[in-house]
This record gives C-alpha cells, sequence and structure tokens, in this order.
C-alpha cells in the first residue's frame, strides 16, 4: 500500500477581503428635484478563518493552495443600497495546528478543538457612502470613503498532532504492533525498519466508556537529533502527550543490547526538548515471547532503574497491565462527560503534563 502524503509543516499566505467602497451616488428620478444624495456603504471583507476538524489529518489540503484569500466587500450603490459583505474563507485544519506568524515568530493561535475557529485575518470595513455627509449646510455631498483593506499575513503552519500518549522506541521494536494490539487502529507493519513514516493515532476504549489517544510515531535511532534516520523531526507530535511509553526491543531482534536502546532513546528526547525526560512515562518490554528476552529485560530493568511492564503484542501478555497502568496516570473521563472533559484536559495539556511530572516521575 502506498503511503498517503503527510504534510505537519508548511507556510501559508492569508490575506482578508478588502471593504468594499462607499458609493457617491445621488438620487436621479423623474419628477424628483434635488433628489439628494443616496449613495449606500461598502460591505465588509470576508475573514480567512481557520477551523479545528477531526475529520482532517493533515495539512495536505492547504499545502496545495497555500494562498488564503478571502472575498472583497462590494461596493455600495445608490437608494442607499448597502454592498454584499465578502464570503468569509474557512479552511479545515487539524486540530493541534499552531499557527506562527512567519516575519515575528509570534505563536498567534492554536487550534485545538474540533468546531473551534480563529481568525487568522481580518477582513476590512466597508467605506461610508455620501448619505453620511448630508446636512442642512451640505446638502450635495459628494464625499465618500474608500473601503480598508484587509489584513494580510503570512504564517507558518505546524501541526503537532494531539494525543494523551507518545510511543517512543527504535525501528522494529514493536510501536505499530503495540498501537493495533490496544487500540482501534491498524497501523502498517513491518519486519524492517522504518515502517512507520507518519505519525497515527489509535484510541483505546475502555469497559467504563472512557477513552485515551494513543499516538504511533517512526522511530528514532542513535543520532537521530543529527537527523540520522528519519530525525527527530516529528517528535513534536508526541511533544503533547501527557505521558510517554519507551517501547523497547526485549528480544534485541536486530542485534542491539535493549538497555542501550533505552538509554539512546532518552539522550534523543532530550536533545529533542530536555523537558520530555520529566515527563510522567512506563517503560515496556516487549517481545518477551522470544526465549533471550528475560535476561535482558532484567539487565534493563537493572540499568534504567525502573520496573519495565513486559508485553508481548502477538499473545496479549502484560497488555490489560499497560492498559491500566495508562488509565490511572491519565485519569480518562468516561464518554459523555469526555467531550468537556478532553476539552479541558487539551486546553491546560501543558499544565497537566507539568503538574504531573511534578507530583512523582512515575516510579513503576
Ligand atoms: N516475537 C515478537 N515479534 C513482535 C512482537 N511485536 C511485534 N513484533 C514484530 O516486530 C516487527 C516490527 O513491528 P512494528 O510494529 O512494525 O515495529 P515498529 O516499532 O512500529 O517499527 P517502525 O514502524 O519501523 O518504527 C514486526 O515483524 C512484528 O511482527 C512481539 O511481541 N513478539
Ligand atoms: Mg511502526
Amino acid at each position: 500500500m502506498r503511503e498517503r502524503l503527510f504534510i505537519d509543516c508548511l507556510s501559508v499566505h492569508a490575506k482578508a477581503g478588502r471593504g468594499g467602497d462607499g458609493s457617491p451616488s445621488f438620487r436621479r428620478e423623474a419628477h424628483v428635484e434635488f433628489g439628494g444624495p443616496d449613495g449606500g456603504d461598502g460591505g465588509r471583507g470576508g475573514n480567512v478563518v481557520l477551523r479545528g476538524s477531526r475529520h482532517v489529518d493533515t495539512l495536505l489540503g492547504i499545502f496545495y493552495s497555500p494562498r488564503l484569500f478571502a472575498q472583497n466587500g462590494e461596493a455600495g450603490r445608490g437608494q442607499r443600497m448597502h454592498g454584499r459583505d465578502g464570503d468569509d474563507l474557512v479552511v479545515d485544519v487539524p486540530c493541534g495546528t499552531t499557527v506562527t506568524d512567519e516575519t515575528t515568530g509570534e505563536v498567534c493561535f492554536d487550534v485545538v478543538d474540533d468546531g473551534q475557529e480563529v481568525v487568522i485575518a481580518r477582513g476590512g470595513r466597508g467605506g461610508l457612502g455620501n448619505v453620511h455627509w448630508k446636512s442642512s449646510t451640505n446638502q450635495a455631498p459628494t464625499q465618500f470613503t474608500p473601503g480598508q483593506d484587509g489584513e494580510e499575513f503570512r504564517y507558518r503552519l505546524e501541526l503537532k498532532v494531539i494525543a494523551d500518549v507518545g510511543l517512543v522506541g527504535f525501528p522494529n521494536a514493536g510501536k505499530s504492533s503495540l498501537l493495533a494490539a490496544i487500540s482501534d487502529a491498524r497501523p502498517k507493519i513491518g519486519s524492517y525498519p522504518f515502517t512507520t513514516l507518519n505519525p497515527s493515532i489509535g484510541v483505546v476504549n475502555y469497559d467504563d466508556y472512557s477513552s485515551i489517544r494513543v499516538a504511533d510515531v517512526p522511530g528514532i535511532i542513535d543520532g537521530a537529533s543529527e537527523g540520522i534516520g528519519l530525525g527527530i523531526d516529528f517528535l513534536r507530535h508526541i511533544s503533547r502527550s501527557r505521558v510517554l511509553v519507551f517501547v523497547i526491543d526485549a528480544a534485541g531482534i536486530d542485534g542491539r543490547e535493549p538497555k542501550d536502546d533505552y538509554k539512546a532513546l532518552r539522550r534523543e528526547l532530550a536533545a529533542y526538548d530536555p523537558s520530555l525526560l520529566e515527563r510522567p512515562s512506563l517503560l515496556v518490554a516487549n517481545k518477551v515471547d522470544e526465549a533471550v528476552a528475560e535476561d535482558n529485560v532484567v539487565r534493563l530493568e537493572r540499568a534504567a532503574r525502573r520496573k519495565a511492564i513486559r508485553v508481548c503484542t502477538i499473545d496479549g501478555t502484560g497488555l490489560d497491565e499497560l492498559k491500566e497502568r495508562l488509565k490511572k496516570l491519565l485519569k480518562p473521563v468516561p464518554d459523555g462527560a469526555a467531550a468537556s472533559g478532553r476539552r479541558a484536559g487539551q486546553d491546560h495539556s501543558e499544565v497537566s503534563a507539568g503538574k504531573l511530572a511534578n507530583a512523582s516521575f512515575l516510579s513503576l
């Protein structure tokens, strides 16, 4: 199956509509002398709006048309007719899209929720028609004002997938297998490195109708922070996750020592963002069905100074335990309350992550 093009970072040119000009018209009608000024106002220019949508998961649509130009307002007309307002240009973007001003580098907007709308460029106001200047001393005003220009900006849009949990591991460690085993997602699984090229998200459902979202991202390798392998650019997708899960191939199938993998992963995370290491995390030793795994796990636990959850994605070992540990950490809200709960959780995801990190660095 061909991988779908995944775009998570691009520049756009947003230009709102210009306001329509006011009209300098005079009433001209048979048998009406000195009809007077009757020029209407111009319409407002359309805004450029980004709308969060859970049905969109890439910025691909905008990639092909990065000029986001909204419609101009129409000019006012005689008979005091107001010009038509320009239509807003509403563009759907994935939840988790950050909008940065390209010139100042300032983060201007953050589209987090489904249905959330942010105006990234405001349409210009319409001009005033000559009726506004009418007075007893100025009975034939020819003044009017032109419509104002709409705002115009160059932005950088960046998608940071929003998930509660981020899976971190070397290629082939079994991250996608794990996601497929605990969630409804069906990511591609392969016995070769870098099967996963784009992040994907799965939803893990619990019996009490609560759920958590887990993100699978491409594998990280030693030196990824210097651009080796796929680099670590995609780590932005787990930078908002409240909990990280280190997935280690305990069988060392690719010939590496599992405890070294753990150290290398932490080193690479630190190179991307040192605060990631303070985030609550779980250590998962996968592939424990392989005979060599147990000795490796003991060494891994000793080196990591923490317990690992022993998992096999093939026979399901440890999956329930992992799900329960995640639930305990994240305390998902049962469905129904979920909509508001999730929103609150996401709005304060940074805060929650901080709080959780302060509360305790998870001792397993
Ligand atoms: N023996 C054994 N093999 C496993 C287990 N889980 C996954 N695998 C195998 O490990 C290989 C890699 O699995 P993936 O899930 O694609 O690994 P990944 O970490 O997503 O790899 P990338 O996407 O390349 O980073 C596949 O051949 C799986 O069949 C397990 O519990 N036991
Ligand atoms: Mg994968």
